[in-house]
């Protein structure tokens, strides 16, 4: 294909598909996503093609999200439809992936954000190393889990995925597959065999392997996180943490008050309503969502804070979320 960022191939049963803008995390720009969307369409049809797998170049990440910077500049620039264009054609490549009549296999050894998990979470098959570290941090930047995360998240057990939507927080491999990301676990050292197994045999060989999975992290704060996390409320939320009283809760507090006031309740928003969903219904009310956050202040404000400047102190206005006016975020999910 001739999007140089984006490398495809046959090897063998699979059609390989190879994240290749290193120096950018592997971070979706437009012609990505438009390669990799035409490469699945050719292999659809191809009967030599068994399956797909999508890696990401350089070692240290499969892919750290979309081309946000780009959003922003054309978003500043008045350029609605260009913003319009990336989401349209980046959700588009999600709903493809899932409705995919092949196995489609992600290979996940590294930073696996955003745009990352659009990628990977809609096919069959998620192999996570114990390098894969997953995460959906847009409150960070005044954006909201996206790439069908509003259908995904509320599907994690108990209110796992409200915690993860909202805090941003991360996850190591192993704790991906505890919490559903990922189904398989295998060492970063057997992932270059792996993949020449699935070239040589199909996707089957995965489950062989698979490595025994660790503990999950989280378990000492399960019961807390569906506790404080399954409020009908942000403010329900808030106010259950500070009822916990203990160190994790204090810091989880912190955190939801370091995000963009805005972004914590229309991503609230968007996750219980995605609940209700099924996956091309939430993408396209997170397309229609896209239009309202990314003409908001607060998205200028996180991408400049955390990704153009990247000082990580932004200046949110409203700067708290007891001053956010519950109408405009109702008026915003339509
Ligand atoms: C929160 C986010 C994103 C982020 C940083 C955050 C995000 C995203 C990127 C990103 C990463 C690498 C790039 C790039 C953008 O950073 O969604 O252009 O090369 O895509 O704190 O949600």
């Amino acid at each position: 294909m001739s999007d140089p960022t984006i490398r495809t191939s046959r090897q063998g049963r699979i059609g390989h598909i190879l994240m290749d803008r290193p120096k950018a995390l592997n971070a979706l720009d437009l012609g990505m996503i438009r390669a990799m969307h035409a490469a699945l369409d050719a292999w659809r049809d191809q009967p030599a093609v068994q399956a797909v797998v999508i890696e990401g170049a350089g070692g240290r990440a499969f892919c750290a999200g979309g081309d946000i910077r780009a959003i922003r500049t054309h978003a500043l620039a008045g350029e609605r439809e260009a913003v319009h264009d990336f989401f349209r054609a980046e959700y588009a490549l999600n709903a493809a992936i899932a409705a995919y009549p092949k196995p489609y296999v992600a290979l996940i050894d590294g930073i696996c954000m955003g745009g990352g998990i659009g990628v990977s979470i809609h096919g069959d098959i998620r192999v996570t190393t114990e390098a894969g570290l997953f995460a959906m941090p847009e409150t960070a930047i005044a954006m909201f889990p996206d790439v069908g995360a509003t259908h995904a998240l509320p599907r994690l057990p108990g209110a796992l995925g409200m915690y993860l939507g909202l805090t941003g927080a991360r996850m190591q491999g192993a704790d991906a597959v505890h919490a559903g990301l990922a189904t398989h676990f295998v060492p970063r050292e057997r992932l270059a065999d792996l993949a020449a197994a699935l070239a040589r045999d199909g996707a089957a060989v995965v489950a062989e392997f698979a490595a025994p999975l660790p503990q999950f992290s989280l378990a000492p704060h399960r019961a807390a996180i569906d506790r404080c996390f399954a409020a009908e409320s942000v403010a329900g939320i808030l106010a259950a943490l500070d009822a916990e009283g203990t160190a994790w809760a204090g810091e989880t507090l912190a955190t939801l008050r370091a995000m963009s006031p805005s972004a914590v309740l229309w991503s609230f928003a968007a996750i219980k309503r995605g609940a209700g969903l099924n996956l091309d219904e939430a993408l396209a009310a997170e397309l229609r969502l896209t239009a309202h956050v990314t003409a908001h202040p607060d998205f200028h404000e996180g991408v400049r804070a955390m990704v153009v400047d990247k000082d990580r102190s932004p200046h949110w206005s409203p700067a708290r979320i007891e001053e956010v006016d519950p109408a405009a975020i109702a008026a915003m999910l339509g």
